[in-house]
């Protein structure tokens, strides 16, 4: 029986997505106002404002997210461990959490197994994690593959922030009896 546990982080670069937004919003007021006069312009701009950015604006400077930030930036952290069980079962446990270490409950979780010497020959899933019970943002699945050999494990959260993360398990050879 084969153990393998890894973890792997993967955070999608994104950038500031309220200050492009507000750009864009205040560039559309003004070109919409140039054709229809200035109290479409003056209208639109306000809602615009009103739309994207209903808290009070921080300085410009001040890049770096705060805890009371509406919607964190990035993906969520995802952790995987994989087990061999026997014969060709697989155990996958995910441990999922926000950007500040938060466990990411309810969240939309699967898996995919994937044989790193036959990539897509017979990869498995969506295969649905659900959730742990009593152990908050931990996320657990069983796979039976196919054949023998080692495998890559992606799972996937969906839902409600993308993200994913990896971990290689071998599947040993069965017992002969
Ligand atoms: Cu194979």
């Amino acid at each position: 029986m084969a153990m393998t546990k890894t973890t792997k982080r993967v955070r999608p670069a994104r950038p500031d997505p309220a200050g492009q937004t507000r750009t864009r919003a205040f560039r559309v007021g003004f070109l919409v106002g140039a054709g229809s006069g200035l109290t479409a312009a003056t209208l639109i701009a306000a809602l615009a404002f009103a739309v994207t950015d209903p808290l009070p604006a921080p300085p410009p400077a001040a890049a770096a997210p705060t805890p009371t930030a509406p919607a964190p930036a990035g993906g969520p952290a995802v952790h995987v461990s994989a087990r061999h069980l026997g014969d060709l079962k697989v155990k996958v446990e995910a441990q999922v959490s926000t950007r500040t270490y938060d466990p990411l409950g309810r969240a939309s979780v699967v898996m995919y197994a994937d044989m790193v010497a036959m990539p897509m020959a017979h990869r498995k899933g969506p295969v649905a994690m659900a959730e742990v019970p009593g152990k908050a943002g931990w996320y657990a699945a069983e796979v039976v593959v196919p054949m023998v050999g080692e495998y890559d494990i992606q799972v996937s959260v969906q839902r409600p922030i993308p993200g994913e993360a990896h971990a290689r398990v071998q599947v040993g050879a069965q017992q002969q009896g």
